[in-house]
């Protein structure tokens, strides 16, 4: 089943947004398998962040990830790197379609709200950097065996 790595960044997590950030994948399907609520060190961030390197936002980009607490996750499901860049919406809040989280909370490009793998090799990548394999929990779903 495909992974990818999902985080509330400072922002979200400042205006209370995680709850509804995870309410739209659990919505929608995914299953979650691994979340951390951490700060990003400075080396993690340029690791993170090493395709935007030569980029002119780079310096403000990891000064914003490294601004304050995010919200780690791993989700697991079909096609779950491409169905929540989706849901994400575009880079630019400015593009991003009503209904979609940036869309819908996002106002600036440098602040929003969440970042989502953009493939299954950057996928393997940032999961690798946030988590350990031992820190992802997978299992089986059983709702009826739980309100009964
Ligand atoms: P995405 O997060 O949609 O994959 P990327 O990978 O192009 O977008 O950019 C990474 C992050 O860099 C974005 N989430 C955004 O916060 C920031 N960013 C992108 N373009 C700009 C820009 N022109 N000015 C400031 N920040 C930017």
């Amino acid at each position: 089943m495909e992974r990818t790595f999902l985080m509330v960044k400072p922002d979200g997590v400042q205006r209370n947004l995680i709850g509804k950030i995870i309410e739209r994948f659990e919505q929608k399907g995914f299953q979650l398998i691994g979340a951390k609520f951490m700060h990003i060190s400075n080396e993690l961030a340029q690791n993170h962040y090493q395709e935007h390197v030569e980029k002119p936002f780079f310096t403000e980009l990891v000064d914003f990830i490294t601004s304050g607490p995010v919200f780690a996750m791993v989700w697991q499901g079909e096609d779950v790197i491409a169905k929540s860049r989706l849901m994400m919406g575009k880079t630019n809040p400015m593009e991003a379609m009503p209904g979609t989280i940036r869309g819908d909370f996002a106002t600036v490009k440098s602040k929003n709200v969440i970042h989502g793998s953009d493939g299954a090799e950057s996928a393997a990548r940032e999961i690798a950097l946030f988590f350990k394999e031992e820190e992802l929990i997978t299992y089986q779903k059983n709702i009826a065996a739980w309100v009964n």
